[in-house]
């Protein structure tokens, strides 16, 4: 359920975008399929099942139309309707109408519950698939759905359809781009269109759906894909538009490879046979896709198949891995050209990054074929999901809880990138535990320099002071790591014990013999020439107990070897 509404209680306001395609035509005498503009929203009006008349004369703000009263839905869902101008046909759109519609939700964002988009079946998917990726940190439902025969007709899917997106958009906290087509509830990204003639035209081959609407709506709540950070909604509506979509046929020619491959493009969503394969008796088409690589272009191979993912299980395959093109495991065309599209936008990072990133499932757009390295990050994500975490508040409950423990076993197997990608999903690496102690604490315990200095880059403070007065200085003393100590220096560290007590430390260091330690000390701004409470220094109990060794180690730093105790 919504968790918090824009409006009062029991409503839920929706901002519906219709932006072309059947759902809203008109058919002519001759039978053929056209748009008329701001004809939809005026129709919507007459409709009952899509506005309760007795619900708008008691109140509704300009503009806004009611949906009746549904049995099994808790909030009445008002909504309005703006259209594109000009209305544009699916099958007619470009990038910059992903673009116009992630702008329409991302400059509305905080004004409504959840969106609908009414969009052509045709490029469905694409548009889904894109406004994935470009709407960040999603946190409401954005419900794509269109239809096969118009809205206005007697018979229609147009009316099932938008009235299901609307209820789904206003009742169920999915932070997803969803589409909603012939009762399933998919994921927008993993969407394609199956079928020109059934009014079960999209489905999502290679992921069950996140929900249906039967007798009731029910969702499958596990299947929901939620963020991993608590980072704000952001647009990210830049795109990188030299991507294209090359699909292998047989006995396809070099010059068809090598004009999907030149200049100006930037990344190729290759589309193989089967299992990821590829004609690897082509070797002059390997030469093409291998310099490709090499001037940065990046290429991800898909199936062709409607369903199922590439792997590496044939040499046909493989000899793509080895040219340098990335699997794109099971993510449909429209998924793969979209993020690809977006990830190449990203100026933040480099080729290399890219192509990492291109491997990640970013909104559950893909699934690996890999045994599952488990990534602390997932981990977090599982751990939500099972549990069932949807508010921002429950999952920094957990994230409080799971961070100390994933930054200190990072640090333990002096992870820096793991480190990073913890800090980059808003574990504070400055946090201290019950006793006081920090993972700069635990980094100088168990040496680990790359560490250290990876905490203090990240404005970890160095002085910080345990339950025992213990500062990282200390740790880095105790296990006499002279690097660490002179990183820890270089940062500002100090030692801050009383004069008395680190004179009765030589001391016992020196009745023990601990050269190395006395050296760690002095690194760490000891003076080894303190005097404890009876005047004496460790030189004095250095030559008391005949210690050559360590008379040889102190003396240098004595100016005056002469210096007197109290009995002189
Ligand atoms: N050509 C239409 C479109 O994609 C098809 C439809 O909506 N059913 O805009």
């Amino acid at each position: 359920m919504a968790t918090s509404k824009c409006t009062c209680k029991n409503e839920a306001r929706v901002h519906v975008i219709y932006v072309g395609g059947t759902i809203g035509m008109m058919r002519n005498e001759s039978g053929e399929l056209h748009t008329v503009p701001k004809m939809l929203a005026q129709r919507l009006h007459e409709i009952p099942s899509c506005h309760d008349l007795g619900f708008v004369s008691k109140k509704l703000e300009e503009g806004f139309m009611a949906l009746p009263a549904v049995a099994g839905s808790p909030y009445r869902v008002i909504y309005d309707l703006v259209e594109f101008c000009p209305l544009v046909d699916s099958s007619c759109m470009g990038m910059c109408d992903w673009q116009r519609m992630a702008n329409e939700v991302g400059n509305n964002y905080k004004s409504y519950d959840g969106f609908v988009i009414l969009h052509g079946t045709d490029t469905l998917a694409y548009s889904a698939s894109a406004l994935a990726f470009m709407l960040e940190n999603l946190n409401k439902p954005v419900v794509v759905t269109g239809a096969q025969i118009p809205i206005f007709e007697a018979r229609s899917d147009g009316r099932d359809n938008f009235l299901g997106a609307l209820l789904i958009a206003g009742n169920y906290n999915i932070p997803e781009v969803l589409v909603f087509f012939g009762n399933k509830i998919l994921r927008g990204c993993r969407s394609t269109k199956l079928n020109s003639d059934s009014f079960h035209a999209l489905d999502s081959p290679n992921l069950a759906p996140l929900g249906r609407a039967g007798v009731n709506i029910e969702i499958n709540s596990r299947q929901i894909f939620r963020p991993c950070n608590m980072k704000p909604f952001s647009l990210h509506c830049e795109l990188e538009k030299n991507v294209a979509l090359l699909r292998i046929y047989p006995g396809i020619s070099v010059s068809v490879v090598q004009a999907f491959l030149k200049d100006p493009i930037k990344g190729v969503v290759l589309q193989t046979f089967g299992a990821g394969n590829f004609p690897v008796n082509r070797e002059e088409l390997l030469d093409e896709l291998r310099e490709a690589v090499h001037r940065g272009v990046i290429i991800v191979n898909i199936t062709q198949c409607s369903a199922g993912m590439v792997t590496s299980t044939y040499e046909t395959g493989h000899a793509l891995l080895e040219v340098g093109v990335i699997p794109g495991y099971d993510m449909t065309q429209e998924a793969a050209f979209a993020k690809l599209a977006y990830v190449l936008s990203k100026p933040e990072w480099d080729v290399a990054n890219k192509k990492k990133v291109m491997l990640l499932s970013l909104r559950g757009e893909l699934t690996t074929n890999k045994v599952a390295k488990i990534n602390d990050i997932d981990l977090i994500e599982g751990v939500a999901r099972t549990l069932h975490m949807s508010t921002g508040l429950e999952r920094q409950q957990m994230c409080s809880t799971f961070y100390p423990a994933l930054v200190a076993a990072a640090v333990t197997q002096g992870d820096i990138h793991k480190l990073g990608d913890l800090k980059q999903y808003g574990a504070n690496l400055c946090d201290t535990n019950c006793d006081g102690r920090s993972a700069l604490h635990l980094a100088c315990f168990l040496g680990k320099l790359n560490c250290v200095c990876f905490l203090i880059s990240s404005g970890c403070p160095v002085n910080v002071h345990d339950r025992f007065s213990r500062t990282p200085l200390h740790e880095a003393i105790d296990t006499d790591n002279h690097e660490i100590i002179k990183a820890l220096l270089k940062n500002g560290a100090k030692l801050n014990d009383q004069p008395l007590v680190q004179a009765e430390l030589l001391r016992a260091l020196t009745e023990r013999g601990k050269i190395k330690r006395l050296e760690s000390f002095r690194l760490a701004g000891a003076n080894l020439t303190l005097a404890d409470r009876t005047g004496r220094t460790a030189l004095h109990y250095a030559c008391q107990l005949g210690n050559h060794e360590v008379v040889e180690y102190l003396l240098p730093h004595y100016e005056n070897p002469y210096v007197k105790d109290e009995l002189g």
